[in-house]
């Protein structure tokens, strides 16, 4: 459960963003209260509890109002925050370019960046990663195609100030992703709701066990 103040307000998220809709988001007991429909409050406290520089992961259970085929009212976010003097665009593209070749095992992945719009960051963009659809089975890394993996942005200025940082000493970018679709995508998964299902033969198909912890040394397969 986290405050309006925090989810939106902190975050150049105005009244009548449609976001603050009821339709969008959880109300807690009709006050002031929601829950948080991304993870960003937990960088606004980062921001107003250290001094740059600073780079923050966040990670953790959002809730939307959505529930159909592709979307669930619960899911995970995963959201990046680096900020410092001089950190640009260019450093935003070399750490996504770092984590996306890693995650999906890829030498070479090509990414590009579409304009997009967040209230939060400015400019605000969408990252996609080459892929082919041959047949209907998505194969990322090579081909012709895009996927939209991620969206991300420079902090906007507004919040950078809600958060007591100068903007005209620091600057910095921000990333969020969803962790179920990343999974998906990797395991190739077709169906969002089995993540709910608690299925321990599911999660041994995917090469998983129970309160096993993944490591680098075993390889991210
Ligand atoms: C996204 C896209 C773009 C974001 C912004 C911030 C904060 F708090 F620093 F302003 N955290 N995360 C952000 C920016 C999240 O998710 C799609």
């Amino acid at each position: 459960i986290e405050t309006e103040e925090f989810n939106f307000d902190m975050l150049n998220i105005k009244k009548s963003h449609p976001a603050r809709q009821m339709h969008d988001t959880f109300y807690v007991n009709n006050k002031s209260c929601v829950l948080r429909t991304h993870t960003s409050p937990v960088q606004v406290r980062g921001m107003l509890e250290k001094k740059p520089p600073f780079a923050f992961i966040s990670g953790g259970k959002v809730y939307r109002k959505d529930d159909d085929a592709t979307h669930l009212p619960m899911f995970h976010q995963i959201e990046g925050l680096v900020i410092d003097r001089e950190t640009h665009f260019g450093h935003l593209k070399g750490c996504l370019l770092n984590f996306l070749e890693a995650f999906f095992e890829v030498e070479k992945l090509p990414l590009r960046f579409r304009p997009s719009f967040f209230p939060f960051t400015e400019p605000s963009a969408e990252a996609d990663i080459g892929c082919s659809r041959d047949g209907g089975e998505i194969q990322i890394g090579g081909g012709e195609d895009w996927l939209e993996i991620l969206g991300c942005g420079m902090v906007h200025n507004n919040v950078l100030s809600a958060c007591g940082l100068d903007p005209d000493k620091y600057q910095g970018f921000a990333f969020g992703l969803g962790v179920e679709r990343m999974a998906m995508l990797k395991y190739r998964i077709p169906d969002l709701r089995t993540f709910f299902d608690a299925d321990l033969r599911w999660l041994k198909h995917h090469g998983f066990m129970p309160l096993e912890t993944p490591s680098l040394v075993r390889g991210l397969s």
